[in-house]
């Protein structure tokens, strides 16, 4: 019976999101509701091109102001290989004199609860979705699909089951609402993978314009990164949870590394 199943589930899986467990819309919102999951599950539009891209509800879910939506995949895990690991498809056009962008905040997570977001920045939109056009090609082969890809090795993950689209809102300059049409896996499995990354080995209260707290059960050294690698703060962990001051530290994507612990990397804003 469980051969039968095991067969089942590999006949069955596929690298499109399989369900959407949480949405929340904000101002703006509305185009695509009706559709809503269908038109963000699934292949990305065929018919979309660079010049032409998508533009029915019944592809397309406009978040809203900073809205957000999150996607699972239940038959398949997205996997780190070399390379990208999944790709976000948003209708972005080709308008002859640039790209018409519309960008939103990409996070992952393994049990759909304790969320990693990719690092970004604010002013070459590196790290966002909604910056390159689909093609209409092969949306599995991130070579010749376009949209926007991501790398679970630059989070120090193995692989996730969830991912959360959250609308930019005003931290960036952009076109306007983010309109998603896909997120699909280029690198999957179908295995039962590893346990999740412990939630409660790291965690920060968010936002931390001027402080944060982090709760760890880990003893060792906190140290901190800036995007370019230089290190903007150290400090000694106990076991206990100690709050940082956030004020002493950069602005942007800060990438937080917990030595002689199992938990290897998080990376987090610093708005
Ligand atoms: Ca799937
Ligand atoms: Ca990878
Ligand atoms: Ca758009
Ligand atoms: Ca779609």
């Amino acid at each position: 019976m469980m051969l039968i199943s095991l067969i089942l589930l590999c006949i069955t899986a596929d690298p499109w999101a399989d369900a959407s467990p949480g949405v929340e819309y904000g101002p703006g919102a509305g185009y695509g509701q009706s559709y809503y999951p269908d038109n963000i599950l699934g292949p990305p539009d065929p018919s979309a091109t660079p010049t032409s891209p998508s533009f029915g509800e019944d592809n397309l879910l406009t978040l809203g102001k900073d809205g957000w939506v999150v996607l699972e995949f239940s038959d398949n895990s997205i996997i780190n290989e070399p390379g990208a690991d999944f790709t976000v498809f948003e209708n972005v056009m080709d308008t002859g004199s640039g790209y018409f962008q519309e960008c939103a905040f990409v996070e992952v997570s393994q049990d759909g609860e304790y969320w990693i977001p990719f690092p970004w920045n604010a002013s070459t939109l590196e790290g966002l979705a909604g910056l390159m056009p689909t093609t209409g090609d092969d949306p599995t082969n991130p070579s010749v699909s376009g949209g926007d890809q991501f790398d679970l090795e630059v989070l120090g993950l193995d692989w996730v089951r969830f991912v959360r689209l959250t609308d930019c809102g005003d931290a960036v300059t952009d076109g306007g609402l983010f309109d998603l049409d896909a997120v699909v896996a280029v690198n999957w499995s179908t295995g039962i993978e590893g346990a999740a990354v412990t939630p409660f080995s790291f965690s920060v209260t968010s936002p931390f314009s001027t402080s944060f707290t982090v709760n760890t059960k880990d003893t060792g050294t906190l140290l901190c990164y800036t995007v370019d690698g230089r290190i903007a703060g150290k400090w000694q962990l106990n076991g206990q949870s100690i709050t940082l001051n956030a004020s002493a530290l950069p602005s942007g994507v800060l990438h937080f590394v917990l030595n002689e612990s199992s938990f290897s990397a998080v990376k987090l804003m610093n708005r």
